[in-house]
C-alpha cells in the first residue's frame, strides 16, 4: 500500500483524444487507463494534467524533418482531453510541445514545473497517462533527475508500441534510472 498526503502529486499525462482509440496517433489499449484514472484522481492534493499541444509548423512531424504523422494541433478536437477524463480533479493544465526546438515528451521541459511543485511542498510524483514509451517515459525520468521520489502507476498506462518492445524497453529503463511501480490498488488515502 502507498498512503498518499500531502507531499504527493499526479501527473496524468497527455490523455488527449489524438492519442486514443480514434485519433491520429491512438495507442491501442489506452481506454484501460480510465478506469485507474477515475479510482485515484479524487486521491491526490495536487493534480497536473499535460496535454500535448503542438503548432502544425514544428520540427516533431514527418513533414517538418521529425518522426510523427500530424497529432494533438492547437485548439483541434484531437488535442482535446477524453472526454472520459474528469477535469474537476485537475488543478493546473500543463501545456507542452507549442514550440520548436523542443518536442514536449516530459512535463519538465523548459518549465518551471519542478520549482512550483518543491514550493509547494510536493516531494513524490505518481506518473500516470499516455504513452508509456514516451511521454510517460520521459516525465518520470525527468522528475527522477529533478530530485522527486517518483513512482509511475502501471494500471494507468499504456504503449504507442512502434515496436512491439518498446513497453518492456521503457518500463526497464526507468526502473534502471530508480522509478518505482505501482498499482492503482495500491493507493490510498490515509483518512
Ligand atoms: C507522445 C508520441 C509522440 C506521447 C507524443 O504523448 O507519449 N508520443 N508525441
Amino acid at each position: 500500500m502507498q498512503t498518499v498526503g500531502s507531499g504527493d502529486a499526479l501527473i496524468v499525462v497527455d490523455v488527449q483524444n489524438d492519442f486514443l482509440p480514434g485519433g491520429a496517433l491512438p495507442v491501442a489499449e489506452g481506454n484501460r487507463i480510465f478506469g485507474p484514472l477515475q479510482r485515484i484522481m479524487p486521491l491526490f492534493p495536487y493534480v497536473v494534467a499535460t496535454r500535448d499541444w503542438h503548432p502544425k509548423e514544428h520540427p516533431h512531424f514527418k513533414d517538418y524533418g521529425g518522426t510523427w504523422p500530424y497529432h494533438c494541433l492547437q485548439h483541434t478536437h484531437g488535442a482535446g482531453f477524453a472526454p472520459q477524463m474528469n477535469l474537476a480533479y485537475v488543478d493546473e493544465i500543463l501545456s507542452k510541445g507549442t514550440m520548436a526546438p523542443w518536442h514536449g515528451y516530459s512535463a519538465f521541459e523548459n518549465s518551471d514545473l519542478a520549482e512550483r511543485l518543491r514550493g509547494r511542498g510536493i516531494r513524490r510524483i505518481f506518473v500516470s497517462g499516455l504513452a508509456t514509451d514516451y511521454c510517460v517515459k520521459e516525465t518520470a525520468l525527468a522528475s527522477i533527475q529533478s530530485g522527486f521520489e517518483t513512482l509511475v502507476i502501471t494500471d494507468a498506462i499504456a504503449p504507442v508500441n512502434v515496436s512491439p518492445k518498446d513497453e518492456a524497453a521503457a518500463l526497464a529503463e526507468m526502473e534502471r534510472q530508480g522509478v518505482r511501480f505501482v498499482t492503482s490498488d495500491e493507493l490510498r488515502t490515509a483518512a
